[in-house]
């Protein structure tokens, strides 16, 4: 069973992170979704991984805001591909959960992602990219989604464009 597993280091951060849930139904991706964080809770992290992993957990996502070291937390105990969402909120507004969630070093890569509710979906999208290499039907429907999205710009436009 091919998984993406989902982590929030707090319950206040799932009010944006349902929009990455979401997303990942709406495709018919199978998910899990935990809150754990790399502060409060070290050992349930790094044990949910290994069970996650164990289970046919293919990528992590993360989420944490402030001094947000949930998504390389990840990166230091998986080799999966890990997808960083910074968390806006705190005296920063999602400034420093940015930089501590990118700025990882050489060889321990976290896939970053926007700030809020574009991000949370950003990273449901670049998970099913990734699964999507070794799922066709997934990868179609991925296709799927870009023509629609395109028709959309179109059909937007139409209403609303002055050409001369
Ligand atoms: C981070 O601290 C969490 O990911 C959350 O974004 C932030 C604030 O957490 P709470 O104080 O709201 O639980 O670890």
């Amino acid at each position: 069973m091919n998984f993406v597993s989902i982590i929030m280091g707090s319950k206040s951060d799932y009010e944006i992170m349902k929009n990455c849930a979401n997303t990942l139904e709406e495709f018919g991706v199978q998910y899990e979704l935990i809150i754990s964080s790399a502060h409060r809770s070290p050992q349930r992290t790094k044990d949910y991984i290994k069970a996650a992993e164990e289970k046919g957990s293919k990528v992590f996502i993360a989420a944490a805001g402030m001094a947000a070291h949930l998504a390389g937390a990840l990166a230091a105990t998986t080799t999966k591909p890990v997808i960083g969402v910074p968390m806006k909120g705190g005296a920063m507004d999602g400034m420093d959960a940015m930089l501590s969630t990118v700025q990882m070093p050489s060889g321990m890569p976290v896939a970053t992602v926007a700030l809020g509710k574009a991000g949370a979906i950003n990273a449901a999208y670049l998970a099913m990219q990734i699964l999507a290499i070794s799922d066709s039907d997934l990868a179609v429907k991925m296709t799927e989604d870009r023509i629609v999205k395109e028709h959309k710009v179109v059909n937007d436009s139409k209403e609303i464009e002055v050409i001369i």
